[in-house]
Order: C-alpha cells, then sequence, then structure tokens
C-alpha cells in the first residue's frame, strides 16, 4: 500500500464539508414498496413515488407504535411524498390503505 497516498485521501476527506441530505426514492408499484428494508442516515429525506393505479397513504410508525405515527394523507396515482427522517431511530413505514405494504427505515 502506497501510505501517503492514502494520508491524502484521508486528508481530503476530512476537509470536505459535511455531507448533505440524501434523498431515497422508493416506488410504490403492484401495492408493495420498491424495498422492504432501508438505511438512511439523520436529516436524509425519503421520496415515495405513487406509480399505482389506486391511493397509497404513507404512515411512519415509531417500532410497532401506532399512536404516534405520522399520517402524510392520502396520495393519489402518480403523488409524491417527501417524508424527513431528522431523528435516528427505527422506523416502520406502512399504508394505511394496504397492511401487506411495510417499509423498514433505520436512520443512523
Ligand atoms: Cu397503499
Amino acid at each position: 500500500m502506497h501510505q501517503p497516498f492514502l494520508l491524502t485521501i484521508l486528508a481530503l476527506a476530512l476537509l470536505a464539508p459535511p455531507a448533505r441530505a440524501a434523498v431515497t426514492t422508493i416506488v410504490q408499484a403492484g401495492q408493495a414498496f420498491s424495498e422492504t428494508d432501508i438505511t438512511v442516515h439523520a436529516n436524509d429525506h425519503v421520496k415515495f413515488l405513487n406509480q399505482d393505479d389506486v391511493n397509497h397513504n404513507i404512515l411512519v410508525q415509531t417500532g410497532d407504535d401506532d399512536d404516534n405515527a405520522r399520517d402524510m394523507g392520502v396520495q393519489p396515482p402518480g403523488g409524491a411524498v417527501d417524508v424527513l427522517f431528522d431523528k435516528t431511530g427505527k422506523f416502520l413505514v406502512r399504508c394505511h390503505i394496504h397492511p401487506s405494504m411495510k417499509l423498514a427505515v433505520t436512520v443512523q
């Protein structure tokens, strides 16, 4: 291994500005999310695109706790919903209309 080269890379990484919030896109098609399990960083966004011909309704739960679910409202066909994950933890994204739709989101 080329030690000076690695040190240069490390120095550049440390000098780089903080990473910007990323956006992960999840498609809703066939009454399913395109992923079942994702990991993002705090302050990242997840964008949900409804490519079905039926309404969806995103709920964001902390674990199995329904009481504090964030209800993102009815999402018509073709509609997009943007969800900001500003806290670390494990979340479960469900569809209020279709109980089989589930996406586990880990926020680091
Ligand atoms: Cu749905």
